[in-house]
């Protein structure tokens, strides 16, 4: 008896993944800003906010990811960013995804009553804003994650306990050595409770690919997940975990 035959294999003419993570990204443009959440106006699609320390890379690693210069404002001076910055993503201006940046915390020449007030809209953003999808939070790993860090965690759990998508991104990973960044990772890894960590250099374009891609499959959820090539990888295979909606 003749086998079965089998249905041809679907042909996939579309570029690899990284590159259309990559293209996507690099088609953010300024969307609007906003001193606080009530100023922002509701949106239906997929926002990830970028969060962290004043000084973490948050501004440096979206222009990276975006490929774009001076999207975001970037500075050596921390306190740059003190507005909700919005930016959205898409094809031909249809808006399919938008990226948050958000001032950082921790600076410690910022007046008491601005801190607290800031704490307060950050909170405010993280728990109420309705659409928002994901979470990237941008560590220097020579500082590991602080009191801050361990503030806004707390804050966040119920919404990743729910579903949200939640990222920590080590940053300026190239100041770090080969045993220094896996011990990061490692430390890191524990205090986020096993959630994804991951190195990003916007120096050295370390982990570059692999947010984007990730990113992508947080906003698009339901397409499937493009295959990472083993070559656009930037850990240990042993401890790089697969991408959420990866087969
Ligand atoms: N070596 C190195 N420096 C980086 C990297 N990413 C950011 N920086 C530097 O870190 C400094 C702060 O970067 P920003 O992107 O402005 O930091 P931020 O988190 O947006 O800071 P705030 O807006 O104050 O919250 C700048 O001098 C950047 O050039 C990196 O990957 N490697
Ligand atoms: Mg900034």
């Amino acid at each position: 008896m003749n086998p079965t035959p089998r249905a041809p294999e679907p042909v996939t003419a579309t570029a690899p993944a990284p590159v259309i993570a990559m293209g996507w990204m690099h088609t953010a443009r300024f969307l609007t800003t906003a001193p606080q959440l009530h100023f922002l106006p509701p949106l239906d699609v997929p926002e990830i906010a970028f969060v962290g320390r004043s000084n973490a890379g948050k501004s440096t690693c979206i222009n990276t990811l975006t490929q774009q210069k001076q999207l975001a404002f970037a500075s050596k001076k921390p306190g740059r960013t003190q507005h909700i910055n919005l930016f959205a993503l898409g094809k031909q201006n249809v808006t399919d995804a938008v990226l948050t940046d958000l001032p950082g915390y921790g600076y410690a020449a910022v007046p008491k009553q601005d801190k607290i007030r800031w704490q307060q809209v950050m909170a405010n953003y993280l728990v109420s804003r309705e659409n928002l999808t994901g979470i990237v939070l941008l560590c220097d790993p020579r500082l590991g994650l602080t009191e801050l860090d361990e503030i806004l965690l707390d804050v966040i759990r119920p919404r990743v306990e729910a579903g949200l998508k939640f990222l920590v991104l080590l940053t300026k990973s190239d100041k770090l050595t080969r045993v220094e960044a896996n011990k990061a990772l490692s430390i890191v890894r524990l205090q986020a409770g096993g959630g994804e960590v991951k190195l990003f250099s916007a120096l050295k374009k370390q982990g570059v690919d692999e947010v984007a891609q990730l990113l992508w499959q947080w906003a698009h959820p339901t397409q499937p997940a493009p295959k990472v090539k083993a070559a656009a990888s930037t850990e240990p295979p042993a401890e790089d975990s697969a991408p959420d909606a990866a087969p």
